[in-house]
């Protein structure tokens, strides 16, 4: 039962204009979104298979069955999207780009129809006045490179920085904002140890070894994009949310932090070029996930921003002292969106300020941030999406926060412009700021879009 907390954008710190007088005019305001998840057009203009194609046909894989076939068909409407987002008045725009779209078989030379659908994309960014973060990695592996070992392979190095030398060198000479992956820990752990994301497997040792590679893969396509682009800014996604334990034993507190280090610093410590987390090595170890892995230390990441992707407060609780023995998904009674994710907009202000004194990031960039709720279209038409505008109003608040504490925070995004395709939950769980009608992909602008306009343009 999700807990019912009085709607208080009415608190007048929370007003939009009161906000955004705690940014610089120079701070980003955009929007993040990811290629199988709206894009739909899955067979168009040479693309090949990705193995979200082949994970969401699995019988039982998706909620109802769906897939990303449609998805909001942005493919053929991105113009009417990129018009949408200008009239709510973005100034950035996170995509990711599809590497079966430019790669159809993960190699060798470059679809040419596929690249000149993101040539367009970006055009048309930059004609609204939008500028475009590329993102070369959301989940979407070419198939034919998961037949050949997908990313625990080593190999998957050279293919990935293959694949950003073609992108970057497409679209280098209009973007200079990029990013290498996103949410690795997402796609490692999610993919090849849960079995709940592509490519489906339940294997610790290659989730680990997935991991690993794409901490290599993200140095070299990083060194790869510097070559081709001068004014390249790189960056990672990396999706860290406040992680805390259940209650105030010592057995939850070992969890929580054991998870912190397994997880979260697994990616973090190796990217800031302190290889792997000592913590994490022990636990990993103890629970038999590095069973025939040898892990070396990877490159460091090289990061012009740290991008972070938060949304919830993450309570562990252990069973047992055996490492990974731990559940964790918000507590009873507390507040929650859709996701039955527990809401903590404090947890931002502190994962910002505690990545900072950690890591010392030259910038960070909060990547994604946003909330799913079971809208209602009321008969007029509208969607009044209060609790969403609640949501988002005390996480920007939070970042102000963070912000005046001296963190250097240079943006901000939203998940997402559009509802769309939310993985193993299909088209369950809405987050856009613009609902979309599936059967009709008409889009309306929520109550939520018309907060952010008032946002962004208090702003400026
Ligand atoms: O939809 C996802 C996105 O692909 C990655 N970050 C979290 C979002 C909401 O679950």
């Amino acid at each position: 039962m999700a807990y019912d907390r009085a709607v208080t954008t009415a608190e007048p710190r929370l007003e939009p204009g009161a906000l955004a007088a705690r940014f610089p005019e120079s701070f980003v305001w955009g929007f993040a979104a990811s290629a199988y998840q709206v894009e739909g057009a899955v067979a168009a203009d040479g693309r090949g298979p990705s193995i979200w194609d082949t994970f969401a046909r699995q019988p039982g894989a998706i909620a109802d069955g769906q897939t990303g076939d449609t998805a909001c068909d942005h493919y053929h409407r991105f113009l009417e999207d990129v018009a949408l987002m200008a009239r709510i008045g973005v100034t950035a725009y996170r995509f990711s780009v599809s590497w079966p779209r430019v790669q159809p078989e993960g190699v060798g030379p470059a679809n040419q129809p596929g690249l000149a659908f993101y040539d367009r994309l970006v055009d048309a960014l930059l004609a609204a006045g939008i500028e475009p973060l590329v993102n070369l990695f959301h989940w979407d592996l070419p198939q034919a490179l998961q037949d050949r070992g997908g990313f625990a392979d080593p190999a998957v190095v050279g293919w990935f920085t293959e694949y950003a030398a073609l992108v970057a060198g497409r679209l280098g000479d209009r973007v200079a904002d990029w990013m290498t992956f996103n949410e690795p820990a997402v796609f490692a752990f999610l993919g090849h140890a849960d079995g709940i994301h592509a490519p489906g497997l339940r294997d610790w040792p290659v989730a680990l070894r997935v991991a690993d590679n794409q901490l290599r893969a993200h140095a070299a396509a990083a060194g790869a994009i510097r070559s081709l682009v001068n004014d390249a800014r790189i960056g990672i996604a990396i999706d860290v949310n406040q992680v805390v334990p259940a209650t105030d034993t010592d057995r939850d507190r070992r969890a929580a932090a054991a998870w912190s280090a397994a997880r979260d610093a697994w990616f973090l410590d190796p990217l800031f070029g302190r290889g792997y987390p000592q913590l994490g090595m022990e636990v990993h170890r103890a629970a038999g996930h590095l069973a025939g892995v040898e892990l070396t230390e990877p490159p460091p990441g090289d990061l012009d921003y740290l991008g972070l992707n938060y949304y919830r407060r993450d309570p562990v609780s252990a069973r047992s002292d055996r490492p990974f023995d731990w559940t964790i998904g918000a507590r009873p009674g507390t507040e929650q969106t859709q996701m039955d994710w527990e809401v903590a907009p404090d947890g931002l202000r502190d994962v910002l300020l505690a990545l900072h004194r950690e890591y010392a990031p030259r910038e960070i960039v909060i990547t994604e941030n946003g909330a799913a709720y079971p809208d209602r279209v009321d008969p007029d038409g509208h969607i009044q999406d209060h609790r969403r505008v609640d949501y988002l109003a005390r996480h920007v608040a939070a970042a102000a926060e963070a912000l005046a504490a001296g963190v250097p925070l240079t943006g901000y995004h939203v998940w997402s412009v559009l509802d769309n395709f939310e993985w193993s939950l299909g088209y369950s769980r809405r987050f856009g700021l613009v609902h979309v009608d599936y059967a009709t992909q008409r889009r309306t602008p929520k109550a939520s879009a018309d907060w952010y306009t008032r946002l962004i343009a208090a702003a400026r």
